[in-house]
């Protein structure tokens, strides 16, 4: 089943999208950092006079909780914890898949392959469905959730990446610094907000997981998860994950961190990157932040 949609109102949103896209990526590359940290990561705040340095935005660390086999044949583009195990998307043409997976041992217990056309990209779960986005296909997938059943498709316009879901609307990033907001039955937009830290549009914002209110993404190509307040878009707190990996094996990371999911019930934050042979539970440490007094890890 093809969700239908209405060709004016594609268009209209075409050329609203794009227009506004066009000039996001023009304020976005004016708003790029001049200086020290990777893409993506906390601004730089030297060369400013001390009285008008605004506050700083906290930046965590993190304490490895446990570490567990990953898929390495697994290019990660969603992630969901489902109640011991795992939802996972991945990605690349012809190796695209939906799985479920043993979170202790990484095993894949059931697999669905997208057709070779699809380069498959961020997914969520609403209720007894799953959805998955594809990368510049502009095609959803709704799946149920037990059996991976295809139940439908939507299109949406510009590229899709990361995908969560807040219990009432589906948020959805696409490679700029706009987070989308999509109806859950409909699929269509119902809003959206630019994300930025302080001055600065944080762009490249890949896997999602709602967490407690904020939205936690993943900044393609960094080693940096944003914490994004997703009423106004505000980047609350960056968490940096430098030597994720290398504090677990010598082997350098095959490609970048991607992959985000919360264990809610037992408060458990699980990441991973594409390809990688690790899946960690971590837990954030406030390592530096704006009042010197206030250095308390969480
Ligand atoms: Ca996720």
């Amino acid at each position: 089943m093809v969700l239908p949609w209405r060709g004016s109102a594609r268009l209209w949103y075409a050329l609203r999208v794009g227009g506004a896209c066009a000039l996001a990526l023009f304020v976005a590359a004016c708003c790029q950092p001049q200086s020290s940290g990777p893409p993506g990561g906390p601004p730089a705040t030297e060369g400013e006079g001390e009285e008008e340095t605004p506050p700083e935005t906290p930046v965590y660390t993190y304490q490895v909780v446990n570490a567990y086999p990953h898929d390495t044949e697994a290019f990660t583009q969603g992630l969901v914890y489902e109640e011991g195990l795992l939802l996972e998307g991945t990605g690349l043409h012809g190796k695209s898949s939906l799985r479920r997976v043993a979170l202790e041992t990484g095993a894949v217990i059931q697999q669905h392959d997208l057709e070779a056309a699809y380069f498959g990209e961020g997914i969520a779960t609403v209720g007894d469905r799953i959805i998955q986005l594809t990368w510049r296909e502009n095609r959803g997938f709704v799946y149920e959730r037990a059996s991976f059943a295809l139940l439908g498709q939507f299109q949406y316009p510009g590229e899709g990446w990361g995908l969560t879901y807040d219990g009432n609307r589906l948020i959805m990033s696409d490679g700029t610094h706009v987070l989308r907001f999509l109806d859950p039955e409909t699929f269509e937009e119902t809003g959206s907000v630019r994300v930025r830290d302080k001055d600065r549009y944080i762009t490249r914002l890949n896997e999602l997981e709602y967490i407690k209110d904020e939205v936690f993404a993943n900044v393609w190509q960094s080693d940096y998860i944003a914490r994004i307040d997703p009423a106004t878009g505000s980047v609350t707190g960056w968490i940096n994950l430098t030597g994720l990996l290398a504090s677990h094996t010598k082997q350098r990371p095959p490609d970048v961190l991607n992959g985000i999911a919360y264990d809610a019930a037992g408060d458990r934050l699980f990441v991973t990157g594409k390809n990688w042979p690790l899946l960690f539970e971590i837990r954030l440490v406030a390592a530096r932040i704006a009042t010197p007094n206030a250095s308390t890890p969480n």
